[in-house]
């Protein structure tokens, strides 16, 4: 496969709106998704290999202790499927899985999606390395303009897959709303399978977005970096710090970065400035832990019945297999 090949269409992101909107909001915030430049998916896989963000690696001993069970699911009497992933990452997870398939013979083809064009031409070169006969059709796209282009794909089986929590960033309305849509994209009998991050000892999940040698911090900060590279802004990054919080009554766990000081922040290419307060906030992340029961509640509400849940050793996180 050739790296031309990422089909890019077109979708609603619009950073310069979506940046006025959110830092002239009180409170401020900013959406996630724009955590994720070349600097920010570098510093995600980072993340990913710190021992105290437990996620990946809990999520990676569900699919490499895969259970037949959800190997047959998938394969269902060998007939052809489309395995889509939203938000594939680099995929190193999805790898294993993939390996499965192949070693099954499996009919299929794997449709990665992503924002980031960096992270799918990193993971399709990977890949093509891995499984040369694996039939490959990344798609850089959100996820909702993603669904739209499912009708593309139209007449075999779908396989959805939505891993690594990223549902986690997902408010209430945001995930319903997300399953819905995803709903009325597929036919009846057609998979999906999300991963979720489960409520646990908060302590655990606080020291997961905060950890010790500042590579979240650094992932946060690069925002601004970002923002400032953009839009020719003066964000300095001192002058705020990297603020996680975890409630363990809504399961929410929120990444802030705070003002130490009053300052005011010029972003000329928007020709806007914005005011802080000393200690005034932007909320940069929410990353929910969720129960069993909201996750069945989940899937009762969106149109899907849930067929199992696949857990590590540990219990802290699920991959939930729900059929449509
Ligand atoms: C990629 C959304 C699953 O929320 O755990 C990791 C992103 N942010 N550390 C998460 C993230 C800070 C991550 N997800």
């Amino acid at each position: 496969m050739d790296i031309s090949d990422i089909v890019k269409t077109t979708n609603q992101e619009n950073f310069a709106e979506d940046l006025i909107k959110g830092l002239s909001s009180s409170p401020k915030y900013l959406p996630s998704r724009y955590l994720y430049d070349d600097k920010g998916d570098a510093l995600f896989q980072k993340i990913m290999n710190l021992d105290e963000y437990y996620l990946t690696r809990a999520e990676f001993q569900i699919l490499q202790n895969i259970s037949e069970d959800l190997l047959d699911y998938f394969i269902h009497y060998n007939k052809p499927f489309d395995l889509i992933e939203l938000g594939a990452g680099d995929g190193l997870k999805t790898r294993v899985l993939l390996k499965s398939l192949m070693d099954k013979k499996a009919a299929f083809q794997y449709i990665p999606v992503d924002i980031s064009e960096n992270i799918l031409r990193l993971l399709s070169s990977e890949l093509n390395k891995e499984f040369p006969d694996l039939i490959l059709k990344p798609l850089c796209n959100d996820y909702f303009g993603a669904m739209s282009e499912l009708q593309r794909f139209e007449g075999k089986r779908k396989v959805v897959l939505f891993m690594g929590g990223n549902i986690g960033n997902f408010s209430q309305d945001e995930s319903f709303n997300f399953f819905a849509e995803l709903s009325k994209c597929l036919a009846p009998g057609d998979l999906v399978l999300t991963g979720f991050d489960l409520k646990k000892d908060p302590r655990l999940i606080l020291k997961a977005y905060d950890d010790s040698e500042g590579i979240t911090a650094k992932f946060n900060f690069n925002l601004l970096h970002r923002i400032n590279k953009e839009f020719a802004g003066d964000f300095k990054t001192e002058n705020f710090i990297h603020f996680p919080y975890y409630d363990p009554a809504t399961g929410e766990c929120k990444s802030f970065l705070v003002s130490r000081i009053n300052q005011s922040v010029r972003l000329k290419a928007l020709d806007l400035t914005i005011g802080f307060k000393a200690w005034e906030s932007i909320q940069t992340e929410v990353s929910k832990k969720y129960s069993e029961k909201e996750i069945e509640d989940l899937a009762d509400l969106t149109g899907f019945a849930r067929i199992q849940n696949f857990y590590d050793a540990n219990k802290y996180f699920t991959d939930s297999l729900w059929v449509k």
